[in-house]
Protein backbone atom coordinates (compact mmCIF):
# COMPACT_ATOMS: atom_id res chain seq x y z
CA UNK A 1 0.00 0.00 0.00
CA UNK A 2 0.85 3.74 -0.96
CA UNK A 3 -0.13 4.74 2.33
CA UNK A 4 2.33 2.25 4.42
CA UNK A 5 5.45 4.27 4.26
CA UNK A 6 3.85 7.38 5.70
CA UNK A 7 1.52 6.50 8.32
CA UNK A 8 4.77 3.73 9.57
CA UNK A 9 6.25 7.21 10.65
CA UNK A 10 2.67 8.63 12.56
CA UNK A 11 2.65 8.65 16.00
CA UNK A 12 -0.09 7.95 18.37
CA UNK A 13 0.11 11.84 19.51
CA UNK A 14 -0.37 12.84 15.60
CA UNK A 15 -3.85 10.81 15.65
CA UNK A 16 -4.99 12.13 18.97
CA UNK A 17 -4.14 9.01 20.74
CA UNK A 18 -2.03 9.51 24.47
CA UNK A 19 0.66 6.70 25.01
CA UNK A 20 -1.40 4.53 27.40
CA UNK A 21 -4.70 4.71 24.85
CA UNK A 22 -1.54 3.08 22.39
CA UNK A 23 -1.09 0.22 24.31
CA UNK A 24 -4.23 -0.38 26.06
CA UNK A 25 -5.14 -0.73 22.46
CA UNK A 26 -2.22 -3.07 21.65
CA UNK A 27 -3.89 -5.24 24.77
CA UNK A 28 -7.36 -5.20 23.14
CA UNK A 29 -5.89 -6.81 19.89
CA UNK A 30 -3.91 -9.77 21.76
CA UNK A 31 -7.12 -10.05 23.80
CA UNK A 32 -8.72 -10.54 20.67
CA UNK A 33 -5.69 -12.98 19.33
CA UNK A 34 -6.05 -15.10 22.68
CA UNK A 35 -9.54 -15.44 22.54
CA UNK A 36 -10.05 -16.31 18.45
CA UNK A 37 -6.96 -19.23 19.06
CA UNK A 38 -8.80 -20.65 22.54
CA UNK A 39 -12.12 -20.67 20.32
CA UNK A 40 -10.17 -22.46 17.38
CA UNK A 41 -9.30 -25.17 19.18
CA UNK A 42 -12.66 -25.62 21.35
CA UNK A 43 -13.66 -26.23 17.50
CA UNK A 44 -11.05 -28.29 16.69
CA UNK A 45 -11.72 -30.12 20.15
CA UNK A 46 -15.23 -31.01 19.20
CA UNK A 47 -16.33 -28.87 22.25
CA UNK A 48 -17.71 -25.76 20.04
CA UNK A 49 -19.94 -26.51 16.82
CA UNK A 50 -18.86 -23.17 14.64
CA UNK A 51 -16.13 -20.52 14.85
CA UNK A 52 -15.85 -17.41 12.37
CA UNK A 53 -12.17 -16.32 12.89
CA UNK A 54 -11.08 -12.98 13.29
CA UNK A 55 -7.03 -13.08 12.72
CA UNK A 56 -5.39 -11.02 11.36
CA UNK A 57 -8.26 -8.60 10.78
CA UNK A 58 -7.66 -7.11 14.58
CA UNK A 59 -6.12 -3.70 13.52
CA UNK A 60 -9.13 -2.87 11.41
CA UNK A 61 -11.43 -3.50 13.93
CA UNK A 62 -9.87 -2.32 17.07
CA UNK A 63 -8.48 0.98 15.38
CA UNK A 64 -11.87 1.61 13.74
CA UNK A 65 -13.78 0.82 17.03
CA UNK A 66 -11.21 2.98 19.20
CA UNK A 67 -12.39 6.15 17.77
CA UNK A 68 -16.10 5.70 18.76
CA UNK A 69 -18.30 7.08 21.69
CA UNK A 70 -19.19 3.77 23.25
CA UNK A 71 -22.71 3.70 24.40
CA UNK A 72 -23.42 6.74 22.05
CA UNK A 73 -22.45 6.41 18.96
CA UNK A 74 -24.55 3.03 16.95
CA UNK A 75 -21.76 0.25 16.08
CA UNK A 76 -23.40 -2.58 13.70
CA UNK A 77 -20.95 -5.30 13.06
CA UNK A 78 -21.07 -8.66 11.16
CA UNK A 79 -19.84 -12.28 12.17
CA UNK A 80 -15.84 -11.89 12.38
CA UNK A 81 -16.31 -8.68 14.56
CA UNK A 82 -15.27 -10.16 17.90
CA UNK A 83 -12.58 -7.77 17.95
CA UNK A 84 -15.13 -4.65 17.55
CA UNK A 85 -17.13 -5.97 20.23
CA UNK A 86 -14.06 -6.21 22.87
CA UNK A 87 -12.62 -2.47 21.59
CA UNK A 88 -16.34 -1.28 22.98
CA UNK A 89 -15.90 -3.60 26.57
CA UNK A 90 -17.58 -6.96 25.77
CA UNK A 91 -15.69 -9.71 27.66
CA UNK A 92 -14.11 -12.56 25.76
CA UNK A 93 -16.44 -14.76 28.75
CA UNK A 94 -19.40 -13.08 27.04
CA UNK A 95 -18.13 -14.32 23.86
CA UNK A 96 -17.32 -17.84 24.70
CA UNK A 97 -20.72 -18.15 26.57
CA UNK A 98 -22.19 -17.52 23.24
CA UNK A 99 -19.88 -19.69 21.01
CA UNK A 100 -20.79 -22.49 23.18
CA UNK A 101 -24.37 -21.67 22.98
CA UNK A 102 -25.28 -21.36 26.83
CA UNK A 103 -28.16 -19.90 28.70
CA UNK A 104 -26.52 -16.88 29.84
CA UNK A 105 -25.41 -15.99 26.51
CA UNK A 106 -25.76 -12.30 26.91
CA UNK A 107 -26.11 -11.51 23.14
CA UNK A 108 -29.19 -14.00 22.26
CA UNK A 109 -29.41 -16.66 25.37
CA UNK A 110 -27.81 -19.30 23.40
CA UNK A 111 -29.73 -19.57 20.46
CA UNK A 112 -27.98 -17.14 18.00
CA UNK A 113 -24.91 -18.31 15.40
CA UNK A 114 -21.48 -17.74 17.20
CA UNK A 115 -19.84 -14.07 16.13
CA UNK A 116 -23.26 -12.33 16.02
CA UNK A 117 -22.96 -10.07 19.04
CA UNK A 118 -25.92 -7.45 20.58
CA UNK A 119 -25.47 -5.40 23.79
CA UNK A 120 -28.57 -2.87 23.76
CA UNK A 121 -25.79 -0.51 26.16
CA UNK A 122 -23.32 -0.20 23.69
CA UNK A 123 -25.64 0.60 21.19
CA UNK A 124 -24.06 -2.71 19.22
CA UNK A 125 -27.14 -4.12 17.24
CA UNK A 126 -28.01 -7.59 16.92
CA UNK A 127 -26.90 -8.94 13.11
CA UNK A 128 -28.51 -11.33 10.76
CA UNK A 129 -26.23 -13.29 9.07
CA UNK A 130 -27.68 -12.53 5.52
CA UNK A 131 -24.11 -10.76 4.31
CA UNK A 132 -25.36 -7.33 3.76
CA UNK A 133 -28.33 -6.59 5.79
CA UNK A 134 -26.83 -4.82 8.44
CA UNK A 135 -25.89 -2.33 6.58
CA UNK A 136 -29.03 -0.63 5.31
CA UNK A 137 -29.69 -1.05 9.27
CA UNK A 138 -26.81 1.34 10.36
CA UNK A 139 -28.51 3.80 7.63
CA UNK A 140 -31.91 3.25 9.38
CA UNK A 141 -30.17 4.27 12.85
CA UNK A 142 -28.38 7.21 11.65
CA UNK A 143 -31.60 8.49 10.13
CA UNK A 144 -32.71 8.01 14.00
CA UNK A 145 -29.94 10.05 15.47
CA UNK A 146 -30.57 12.85 13.02
CA UNK A 147 -34.39 12.76 13.29
CA UNK A 148 -33.89 13.12 17.16
CA UNK A 149 -31.47 15.71 17.05
CA UNK A 150 -28.84 13.99 18.55
CA UNK A 151 -25.01 13.76 16.93
CA UNK A 152 -24.70 10.07 17.56
CA UNK A 153 -22.50 8.25 14.36
CA UNK A 154 -23.68 4.99 12.79
CA UNK A 155 -20.76 3.29 11.83
CA UNK A 156 -21.35 -0.48 10.49
CA UNK A 157 -18.83 -3.20 9.47
CA UNK A 158 -18.70 -5.73 6.65
CA UNK A 159 -16.64 -7.61 3.76
CA UNK A 160 -15.71 -6.46 0.43
CA UNK A 161 -18.18 -9.50 -0.64
CA UNK A 162 -21.33 -7.64 1.43
CA UNK A 163 -20.49 -4.79 -1.27
CA UNK A 164 -21.68 -6.66 -4.05
CA UNK A 165 -25.23 -6.90 -2.58
CA UNK A 166 -28.13 -5.05 -3.17
CA UNK A 167 -28.66 -4.08 0.23
CA UNK A 168 -25.10 -2.30 0.58
CA UNK A 169 -25.85 -0.07 -2.79
CA UNK A 170 -29.01 0.74 -1.51
CA UNK A 171 -27.57 2.06 1.99
CA UNK A 172 -24.95 4.19 0.33
CA UNK A 173 -27.48 5.92 -1.86
CA UNK A 174 -30.07 6.53 0.73
CA UNK A 175 -27.50 8.01 3.04
CA UNK A 176 -25.78 9.81 0.24
CA UNK A 177 -28.71 11.59 -0.66
CA UNK A 178 -29.40 12.27 2.60
CA UNK A 179 -25.90 12.71 4.06
CA UNK A 180 -26.56 10.31 6.77
CA UNK A 181 -23.80 10.53 9.56
CA UNK A 182 -22.58 7.11 8.78
CA UNK A 183 -19.57 5.70 8.59
CA UNK A 184 -19.34 2.49 6.28
CA UNK A 185 -16.46 0.21 7.29
CA UNK A 186 -15.06 -2.44 4.54
CA UNK A 187 -12.87 -5.22 6.10
CA UNK A 188 -11.56 -6.03 2.34
CA UNK A 189 -9.66 -9.32 3.05
CA UNK A 190 -9.82 -10.27 -0.82
CA UNK A 191 -12.38 -13.53 -0.48
CA UNK A 192 -15.91 -13.65 -0.16
CA UNK A 193 -15.36 -17.39 1.08
CA UNK A 194 -13.65 -18.94 -1.89
CA UNK A 195 -15.00 -15.83 -4.13
CA UNK A 196 -11.84 -13.60 -4.64
CA UNK A 197 -11.74 -10.14 -5.13
CA UNK A 198 -11.76 -9.82 -8.86
CA UNK A 199 -14.77 -12.15 -9.13
CA UNK A 200 -16.42 -10.22 -7.31
CA UNK A 201 -16.58 -6.43 -8.49
CA UNK A 202 -15.03 -5.14 -11.74
CA UNK A 203 -13.17 -2.40 -10.13
CA UNK A 204 -9.80 -2.85 -7.77
CA UNK A 205 -10.98 -0.89 -5.24
CA UNK A 206 -14.00 -1.25 -2.95
CA UNK A 207 -12.90 2.70 -1.73
CA UNK A 208 -13.97 3.40 -5.67
CA UNK A 209 -17.73 2.35 -5.49
CA UNK A 210 -17.90 5.35 -2.69
CA UNK A 211 -18.13 8.16 -6.06
CA UNK A 212 -21.19 6.88 -7.50
CA UNK A 213 -23.18 7.95 -4.12
CA UNK A 214 -21.36 11.27 -3.32
CA UNK A 215 -18.96 10.78 -1.06
CA UNK A 216 -15.51 10.00 -0.17
CA UNK A 217 -14.04 6.78 -0.38
CA UNK A 218 -10.96 6.60 1.18
CA UNK A 219 -8.26 3.58 1.32
CA UNK A 220 -6.24 2.64 4.18
CA UNK A 221 -3.74 -0.13 4.87
CA UNK A 222 -6.09 -2.28 7.62
CA UNK A 223 -3.02 -3.79 8.89
CA UNK A 224 -1.83 -0.62 10.35
CA UNK A 225 -3.73 0.41 14.17
CA UNK A 226 -2.76 3.99 13.22
CA UNK A 227 -3.48 4.60 9.74
CA UNK A 228 -7.06 2.78 10.36
CA UNK A 229 -7.38 5.03 13.57
CA UNK A 230 -6.62 8.02 11.66
CA UNK A 231 -8.98 7.74 8.61
CA UNK A 232 -11.84 6.27 10.75
CA UNK A 233 -11.35 8.94 13.33
CA UNK A 234 -11.65 11.68 9.91
CA UNK A 235 -14.80 9.87 8.85
CA UNK A 236 -16.70 10.06 12.58
CA UNK A 237 -15.82 13.69 13.00
CA UNK A 238 -16.91 14.53 9.71
CA UNK A 239 -20.17 12.72 10.00
CA UNK A 240 -20.68 14.09 13.66
CA UNK A 241 -20.28 17.34 11.63
CA UNK A 242 -22.83 16.68 9.25
CA UNK A 243 -20.87 16.52 6.45
CA UNK A 244 -22.54 12.92 6.06
CA UNK A 245 -21.26 9.35 5.22
CA UNK A 246 -17.60 8.15 4.39
CA UNK A 247 -16.69 4.33 3.17
CA UNK A 248 -13.52 3.34 4.18
CA UNK A 249 -11.99 -0.08 2.34
CA UNK A 250 -9.38 -1.24 4.82
CA UNK A 251 -7.36 -3.47 3.18
CA UNK A 252 -6.56 -6.95 5.29
CA UNK A 253 -6.01 -10.49 5.00
CA UNK A 254 -7.81 -13.45 6.77
CA UNK A 255 -5.45 -15.63 8.23
CA UNK A 256 -7.21 -18.81 8.90
CA UNK A 257 -10.37 -20.36 6.64
CA UNK A 258 -13.88 -18.32 6.38
CA UNK A 259 -14.97 -20.85 9.30
CA UNK A 260 -14.34 -23.46 10.78
CA UNK A 261 -16.19 -25.15 8.48
CA UNK A 262 -14.34 -24.34 5.76
CA UNK A 263 -10.62 -25.50 3.75
CA UNK A 264 -8.96 -22.67 2.08
CA UNK A 265 -6.25 -24.91 0.92
CA UNK A 266 -8.82 -25.42 -1.57
CA UNK A 267 -8.71 -22.01 -2.99
CA UNK A 268 -5.73 -19.81 -1.65
CA UNK A 269 -2.31 -20.82 -2.42
CA UNK A 270 -0.66 -21.68 0.88
CA UNK A 271 2.31 -19.37 -0.13
CA UNK A 272 0.07 -16.82 0.40
CA UNK A 273 -1.53 -16.78 3.26
CA UNK A 274 2.24 -17.19 4.26
CA UNK A 275 3.18 -13.91 3.10
CA UNK A 276 0.46 -12.57 4.36
CA UNK A 277 1.09 -13.62 7.67
CA UNK A 278 4.26 -11.82 7.76
CA UNK A 279 2.02 -8.43 7.94
CA UNK A 280 0.16 -9.31 10.42
CA UNK A 281 -1.25 -6.78 12.02
CA UNK A 282 -0.24 -7.68 15.92
CA UNK A 283 3.76 -8.17 15.64
CA UNK A 284 3.54 -4.84 13.36
CA UNK A 285 2.11 -2.47 15.55
CA UNK A 286 4.20 -4.32 18.48
CA UNK A 287 7.14 -3.38 16.78
CA UNK A 288 5.88 -0.21 16.02
CA UNK A 289 5.58 0.40 20.38
CA UNK A 290 8.92 -1.16 20.62
CA UNK A 291 10.23 1.59 18.33
CA UNK A 292 8.72 3.95 20.16
CA UNK A 293 10.05 2.94 23.45
CA UNK A 294 6.33 2.91 24.71
CA UNK A 295 6.67 -1.15 25.10
CA UNK A 296 9.16 -3.58 26.19
CA UNK A 297 10.16 -7.39 25.37
CA UNK A 298 9.06 -8.45 29.06
CA UNK A 299 5.77 -6.58 28.79
CA UNK A 300 5.24 -8.48 26.08
CA UNK A 301 5.78 -12.07 27.57
CA UNK A 302 3.91 -10.71 30.54
CA UNK A 303 1.09 -9.62 28.76
CA UNK A 304 0.41 -12.97 26.42
CA UNK A 305 0.76 -14.86 29.87
CA UNK A 306 -1.83 -13.28 31.63
CA UNK A 307 -4.09 -12.78 28.87
CA UNK A 308 -3.96 -16.53 27.49
CA UNK A 309 -4.31 -17.58 31.63
CA UNK A 310 -7.26 -15.56 31.50
CA UNK A 311 -9.45 -16.39 28.47
CA UNK A 312 -8.65 -20.11 29.05
CA UNK A 313 -10.25 -19.64 32.79
CA UNK A 314 -13.23 -18.08 30.81
CA UNK A 315 -13.28 -20.89 28.27
CA UNK A 316 -13.54 -23.71 31.57
CA UNK A 317 -15.90 -21.37 33.22
CA UNK A 318 -18.22 -20.92 30.01
CA UNK A 319 -17.55 -24.77 29.82
CA UNK A 320 -19.41 -25.15 32.97
CA UNK A 321 -21.89 -22.95 32.55
CA UNK A 322 -25.77 -23.85 32.05
CA UNK A 323 -27.05 -24.65 28.77
CA UNK A 324 -31.00 -23.25 27.95
CA UNK A 325 -33.26 -25.77 29.11
CA UNK A 326 -35.34 -27.70 26.29
CA UNK A 327 -38.64 -26.09 27.37
CA UNK A 328 -36.82 -23.00 26.60
CA UNK A 329 -36.44 -24.31 22.77
CA UNK A 330 -38.86 -22.05 20.99
CA UNK A 331 -38.51 -18.88 23.12
CA UNK A 332 -38.64 -15.76 21.28
CA UNK A 333 -38.87 -18.07 17.79
CA UNK A 334 -42.48 -17.37 17.85
CA UNK A 335 -44.92 -14.64 18.91
CA UNK A 336 -46.69 -15.65 22.19
CA UNK A 337 -50.56 -15.17 22.53
CA UNK A 338 -51.45 -12.47 24.91
CA UNK A 339 -47.93 -11.01 25.39
C1 LIG B 1 -27.17 -13.13 1.33
C2 LIG B 1 -26.15 -14.18 1.66
N1 LIG B 1 -25.51 -14.82 0.66
C3 LIG B 1 -24.57 -15.75 0.95
C4 LIG B 1 -24.28 -16.06 2.24
C5 LIG B 1 -23.21 -17.08 2.57
N2 LIG B 1 -22.00 -16.34 3.00
C6 LIG B 1 -21.73 -16.18 4.31
S1 LIG B 1 -20.34 -15.28 4.55
C7 LIG B 1 -20.08 -15.11 2.90
C8 LIG B 1 -18.89 -14.36 2.38
C9 LIG B 1 -18.88 -12.91 2.69
O1 LIG B 1 -17.62 -12.37 2.35
P1 LIG B 1 -17.20 -10.93 2.79
O2 LIG B 1 -18.38 -10.03 2.76
O3 LIG B 1 -16.03 -10.54 1.96
O4 LIG B 1 -16.78 -11.09 4.33
P2 LIG B 1 -15.60 -11.98 4.97
O5 LIG B 1 -16.25 -13.26 5.41
O6 LIG B 1 -14.56 -12.18 3.92
O7 LIG B 1 -15.07 -11.21 6.13
C10 LIG B 1 -21.07 -15.75 2.17
C11 LIG B 1 -21.13 -15.80 0.70
C12 LIG B 1 -24.98 -15.38 3.27
N3 LIG B 1 -24.75 -15.61 4.57
N4 LIG B 1 -25.91 -14.44 2.95
MG1 LIG C 1 -14.01 -10.82 2.39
Amino acid sequence: MEARDEAETLKPADVGLSDERARELYRVMVLARVLDERMWTLNRQGRAPFVTPVRGHEAAQVGSAATLRVGHDWVVTYYRDWAVGLTLGVTPYQCLLSLLGKLDDPFAGGRQLPGHLSVPALRLLSPSSAVATQIPHAVGTALAARLQGSDAVSIVYFGEGATSEGDFHEAANFAGVHRLPVVFFCENNGYAISVPLARQMPTPTVAERAAAYGFPGVRVDGNDLLAVYQATATAVERARAGEGPTLIDAVTYRLLPHSSDDDDRTYRDPAEVTAAAARDPLPRWRDRLYALGLWSEAEDRALWDKTRGRVAADAEQAERAADPPPSDLLTHLYAEPGR
